[in-house]
């Protein structure tokens, strides 16, 4: 029996001697290399008792060794979970408590802190450093093959939190064939391969810096300079060697406002993806003036990876995300009936698919409210789409703040906050930042006629990733409400210049 991901992916690079990975440090990693190191990461991971369906949970920095990781947790058919490395303890621990997982591994310099938590879950705390941790130490001892532990298609492969409009986290459970139909159909879509480079500047710990580009180079057996960050600097300086870049909108409207960017750095790219976050048209416009480039954006979410995209030979369309991928069906439907709706009518955007994940971690009533029975997910986004199919997204039913590509859900923050003592209610909502996109913006409703904004601020920070922490407090006596008693955030946005503090 095979092991559905890592036999597509990985194993047929077993004599590859080409370059896999180039770090920040200058190391290259082959694949041959990279295929011992997973092998003897897999053996670490044994060792301290992971078996298939175990949770790997990861906190760590971005190295090879982290991708090694994420290949050796898919080899000894186990189920990875990265976490972003700006979460607190406090957010961390609600994750290991609902996924229990067999392993922790972290940076070493997170290892005291998370100590406590790992023997309370029984868990046992590896780290995984730039400079060297335990887990990588362990493997430096193992064997360089594994045996492959068998994992069918419908084998869980992943499991990626995404904040919930509750308040609480869930985790979206991806299988092999989730995994694996939509790298196949985003290599060939894109037309990758082992002639490209591509620059990789977005963080390891979610979708689309996890799968999008590293599976499909994995297939594609292309190269991957893997930088530890997005520097503007560094980008610009990895641009003539590279083909292909992949990031968020504030990637390329941080590219535009770089005077050093100009035409002949991008001469030996083919291809500009964005997405995780709305693209301007001005942004996309002002691309296309300065390089030559259209950038090529595509649409997906952590529970379906990726759902749409422009077409690669065809016309891409500022302001669109283009067509449904092969394999993937959209329905653009009535919110209220969830009734299809015809081309040209706004209305909630379901997706079907091998692509679709299997649900929620622990959660069937959340699963059940948005997977529907004949397999149609119900995203949330809404959408509208042409008589040929070109989708576009015109907004969310769901309440989300995308910052920078970070998804921010208000219903966690506005839970923080009313639990504060002094305040009485909140109301968390965007407002657009230029570089950003949205940046967090809270209204309070004190209880107390002097309330300690920067207190409440220690106290969010205390519990909140800095991402997701109010860039602007508004002391309001009341939120606005409708007749229905629900808070209007339109209208708090609306009366919002985004930039008085307080208000
Ligand atoms: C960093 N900071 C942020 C963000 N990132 N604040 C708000 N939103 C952000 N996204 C804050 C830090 O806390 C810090 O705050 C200050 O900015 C500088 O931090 P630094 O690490 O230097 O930030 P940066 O290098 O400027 O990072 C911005 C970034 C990064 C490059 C846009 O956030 C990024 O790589 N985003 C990509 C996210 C991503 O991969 N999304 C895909 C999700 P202070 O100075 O106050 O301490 S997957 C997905 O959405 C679906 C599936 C899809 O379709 O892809
Ligand atoms: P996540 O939950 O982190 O997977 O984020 C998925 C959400 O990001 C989607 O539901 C959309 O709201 C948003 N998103 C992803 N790609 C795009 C895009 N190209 N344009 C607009 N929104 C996007």
């Amino acid at each position: 029996m095979t092991n559905v991901l890592y036999d597509a992916l990985i194993l047929p690079h077993k004599n590859n001697r080409s370059i896999f990975l180039q770090c920040d440090d200058g190391s290259a990693v082959t694949y041959a290399d990279f295929i011992q190191r997973a092998a003897q990461m897999a053996h670490a991971l044994v060792d301290v008792g992971v078996s298939a369906g175990d949770r790997v949970l990861v906190q760590a920095p971005k190295t090879s060794d982290t991708v090694a990781l994420y290949a050796a947790t898919v080899q000894a058919g186990a189920v990875y979970l990265p976490l972003n490395n700006a979460y607190t303890l406090e957010e961390v621990s609600y994750f290991v408590r609902d996924a229990q997982p067999t392993v922790i591994v972290c940076d070493p310099k997170s290892q005291k802190e998370l100590t406590a938590l790992a023997a309370e879950q029984g868990a046992t705390l590896l780290t995984l450093g730039q400079g060297g941790g335990t887990l990588q130490s362990a493997a430096n001892t193992k064997p360089e093959a594994f045996n492959t532990v068998p994992c069918g298609p419908d084998s869980l492969a992943a499991l990626l939190y995404t904040s919930g409009t509750t308040g609480r986290s869930k985790g979206a459970m991806l299988t092999h064939k989730n995994l694996l139909s939509n790298a196949q159909v985003l290599t060939e879509h894109w037309q990758m391969t082992e002639s490209d480079r591509l620059l990789h500047a977005l963080p390891i710990f979610h979708t689309h810096g996890l799968f999008v580009a590293l599976n499909t180079s994995l297939i594609a057996g292309a190269t991957v300079r893997l930088m530890e960050k997005f520097d503007i600097d560094a980008i610009q300086n990895e641009l003539p060697q590279s083909s292909v870049l992949m990031g968020v909108p504030t990637f390329y409207t941080r590219l535009l406002a770089s005077p050093g960017f100009i035409k002949t750095l991008t001469s030996n790219m083919r291809l500009f993806i964005s997405g995780s976050a709305p693209l301007l048209a001005d942004t996309h416009v002002m691309f296309y003036e300065r390089t030559g480039h259209r950038i090529l954006e595509r649409y997906g979410m952590t529970e379906t990876n990726m759902i749409t995209s422009n077409p690669y030979n065809g016309k891409r369309v500022a302001g669109t995300v283009g067509y449904a991928l092969p394999g993937t069906e959209v329905a653009i439907t009535d919110s209220e009936t969830g009734d299809a709706l015809p081309a040209g009518e706004i209305g909630s955007i379901e997706v079907r698919g091998d692509n679709v994940f299997q649900g929620y971690w622990n959660m069937p009533e959340k699963t059940a409210e948005e997977l529907r029975e004949n397999g149609f997910f119900i995203t949330g986004d809404l959408g509208v789409q042409d008589s040929d199919g070109r989708l576009s997204i015109v907004g969310r039913s769901k309440d989300l703040i995308i910052s920078g590509g970070y998804n921010i859900y208000p219903k966690e923050i506005e839970d923080v906050l009313n639990e504060i003592e002094g305040i009485n209610e909140s109301a968390v909502f965007g407002v657009p930042h230029s570089d950003f996109g949205e940046s967090v913006v809270a209204a309070v409703v004190p209880s107390v006629p002097d309330l300690d904004l920067d207190k409440v601020r220690e106290m969010v920070g205390q519990k909140l990733a800095r991402f997701k922490q109010p860039q602007h407090y508004a002391l309001m006596e009341a939120l606005p409400r409708n007749t229905m008693g629900k808070v209007q955030k339109n209208v708090l946005r609306a009366a919002h210049d985004g930039t008085a503090e307080p208000w």
